[in-house]
């Protein structure tokens, strides 16, 4: 069975290679860039690929999304509509990215940024009033396998936790509400959101100034979902006019987030690098072993692309 990879580029398919090596030594890794003939690849395990590609592989059975989402699967046109998409959803990606959430909470609790760009100044700015978890109401968007793992983490801390969805998912003890008609109550009750969803058409730009305004005044934001939740501009706009006060941003329209973007020295953002929850290589061979065993015994697999909930 031949397996091709395309997820760390070039650089990563050795890595890759002693990975699969360990857990699943039948498998044959081939790098993306390597000759290959088309027609003997059988799984290919994919970030961003290049547009076009996949559909050159005529038996291929399994497309497997390096990440959770697969948004970056279905932006190539060409991608072949009868091959089904496994998500990459680990026990440890729903861990890494509830701890993630936690510490961007605490950091924006406690005005961490503010202290960290004081001392690269050498000013010392003495912070009164500081806030405790019990005193903070944090409202997580998307109640999946992460918003969830995360609600619960942050209650566990003191958190007053409530989350939001389409209606389909409860928070075991916590409140929860769902779509449209409850999206407002739920942001008026939120100091700190938390952006979790997927990324589909109807939540593109669901980060946008009427959504931010009917947050508290001075409420703190946290997406690790996607750039394309975000209206960046009204993001911005909401920090500079104070609705919000500060934002943790992990994901971006564009990543790498370009040099030249304004939201790299915002004093109100502190940017990450898309890193909130990527589980290791290890992790990661693992998992796609065990999802080409089941496929190959004819079983279920889990947590593949829905295209009638679009993610
Ligand atoms: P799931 O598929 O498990 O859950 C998605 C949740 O979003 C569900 O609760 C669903 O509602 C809700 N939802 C979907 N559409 C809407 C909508 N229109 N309105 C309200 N709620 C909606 O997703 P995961 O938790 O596994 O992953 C979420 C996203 O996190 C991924 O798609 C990816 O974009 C991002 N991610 C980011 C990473 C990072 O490092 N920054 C790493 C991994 C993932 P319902 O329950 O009602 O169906
Ligand atoms: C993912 C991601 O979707 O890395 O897993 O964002």
């Amino acid at each position: 069975m031949r397996l091709i990879i395309n997820s760390g580029g070039a650089r990563a398919t050795d890595d890759w290679r002693s990975n699969f090596q360990a857990c699943a030594p039948e498998l044959e890794v081939v790098g993306w860039h390597e000759d290959v003939d088309p027609a003997s690849v059988d799984y290919a395990l994919v970030w961003e690929p290049d547009p076009g590609r996949l559909a050159t592989f005529p038996n291929l059975k399994l497309i497997i999304s390096a990440g959770a989402g697969v948004d970056h699967i279905l932006a190539d046109p060409q991608w072949p509509r009868h091959v089904p998409i496994a998500r990459m959803i680990t026990a440890r990606t729903q861990t890494e990215m509830a701890e993630f959430v936690l510490t961007s909470a605490l950091m924006l609790t406690r005005e961490i940024k503010r202290a960290v760009d004081n001392q690269a100044r050498r000013h010392w700015e003495f912070f009164d009033s500081a806030r405790i978890a019990a005193e903070l109401r944090v409202g997580i968007m998307g109640l999946g396998h992460l918003g969830a793992a995360s609600a619960q983490l942050l209650a566990r801390v003191g958190f007053q936790v409530s989350g939001w969805s389409r209606g389909n998912s409860r928070l075991e003890g916590l409140p929860t509400y769902a779509g449209q008609a409850q999206f407002g109550e739920f942001l008026a009750a939120t100091d700190i959101l938390v952006c979790l969803l997927p990324a589909t058409d109807s939540t593109r730009g669901i980060l946008n100034a009427a959504t931010l305004s009917q947050l508290p005044r001075g409420a703190c934001l946290i997406n690790a979902g996607r750039g394309s939740h975000m209206v960046e501009q009204d993001v911005v706009a909401a920090l500079d006019g104070g609705q919000l006060s500060q934002a943790v941003l992990d994901v971006f329209e564009e990543e790498p987030l370009p040099p030249e973007s304004a939201l790299w020295s915002h004093p109100g953002i502190l940017v990450t690098p898309h890193c909130a929850a990527i589980p290791d290589r290890r992790e990661r061979a693992r998992h796609t072993a065990f999802l080409i065993a089941a496929y190959e015994r004819g079983e279920a697999l889990p947590n593949l692309y829905d295209t009638q909930r679009g993610y």
